[in-house]
């Protein structure tokens, strides 16, 4: 285990950025601890609280600098994982290679653990390293929703409103930074009816988009990556073969 001070982690962002952001990712730092301080014992992450990692973020560019071409060079049908994950999973994988020395561990969003449930909560990761504000029930008071029914949190991105998805952590378990300062997010849907609002757009109507552009944006998904994820996943396979040829 290192102690690395907050000017090396900020050369590890900026070195990480460089490598992202050609490809429509960003990342953002954050300590374990603060993660953990957040979840309940079933997703507890097993680091010292100090332990140095990154929430990685997809932005509306990343399906053409990213997975366009990654789908002209795939082979397809060899393996059983969605193909945008399949290319999440190299994309994510550069960043092992730039820090070869370093024991770096990568989360998906789509990884569950034995027990089925996800192996990381990307949303409160998201909100922690302050890159994305992350709106919950508990934001507003009662009456909004019958007492019994489960309303699902929805993150909200400062430039991409919520044009953008939470792609995983990449975690350097050997390295520990005590006095990484704490980003807090900025609050960009103000008081309790907003929230609600955005709440109901994101539970009740999640398919018209409408929760994504709750706030103005500077960039949104292209028409084209808005018809691959409407589709249905046995149909992307006939955008995919669009996309090849
Ligand atoms: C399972 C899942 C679903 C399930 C259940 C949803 C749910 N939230 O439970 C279903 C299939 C319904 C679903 C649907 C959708 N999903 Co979904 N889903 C997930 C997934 C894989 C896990 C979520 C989960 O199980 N959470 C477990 C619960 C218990 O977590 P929680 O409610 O956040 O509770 C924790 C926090 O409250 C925390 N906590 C407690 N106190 C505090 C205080 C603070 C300040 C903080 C920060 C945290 C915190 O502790 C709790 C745990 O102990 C995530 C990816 C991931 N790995 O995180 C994507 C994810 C949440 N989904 C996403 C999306 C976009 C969708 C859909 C719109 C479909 C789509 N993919 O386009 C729909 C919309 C929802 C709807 N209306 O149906 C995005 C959300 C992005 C965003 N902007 O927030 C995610 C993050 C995927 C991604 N890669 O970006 N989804």
């Amino acid at each position: 285990m290192s102690v690395i001070s907050v000017e090396e982690v900020q050369k590890m962002h900026q070195r990480l950025s460089s490598l992202l952001t050609s490809l429509g990712f960003e990342c953002h730092p954050f300590k374990l601890g603060w993660y953990n301080e957040q979840v309940s014992k079933h997703f507890l992450l097993p680091h010292h609280p100090d332990t140095v990692a990154f929430v990685i973020i997809s932005t509306p560019s990343m399906f053409e600098k990213t997975f366009i071409p990654y789908v002209r060079t795939m082979d397809c049908g060899r393996t059983s994982l969605d193909p945008l994950d399949q290319c999440m999973v190299q994309s994510l994988s550069h960043m092992k290679k730039e820090f070869p020395d370093t024991d770096i561990e990568i989360i998906h969003d789509f990884e569950l653990t034995p027990n089925k449930r996800p192996r990381i909560l990307v949303q409160t990761a998201g909100h922690v390293s302050g890159a994305v504000r992350y709106y919950q029930h508990k934001d507003v008071g009662e009456g909004h929703w019958p007492p019994e029914k489960k309303v699902y949190g929805v993150c909200i991105h400062p430039e991409y409103g919520g044009w953008f998805a939470l792609r995983g952590v990449a975690i350097f378990t050997t390295l520990t930074c005590p006095h990484l300062p704490r980003k807090l997010p900025s609050e960009m849907v103000e008081g309790e009816a907003a929230i609600a609002e955005l709440l109901k757009r994101y539970n009740d109507h999640w398919e018209d988009w409408s929760f994504r552009n709750i706030i103005p944006v500077k960039e949104r998904y292209s028409q084209e990556q808005c018809d691959y994820f409407t589709a249905k996943p046995a149909d992307r396979h006939t955008l995919i073969d669009k996309y090849r040829y």
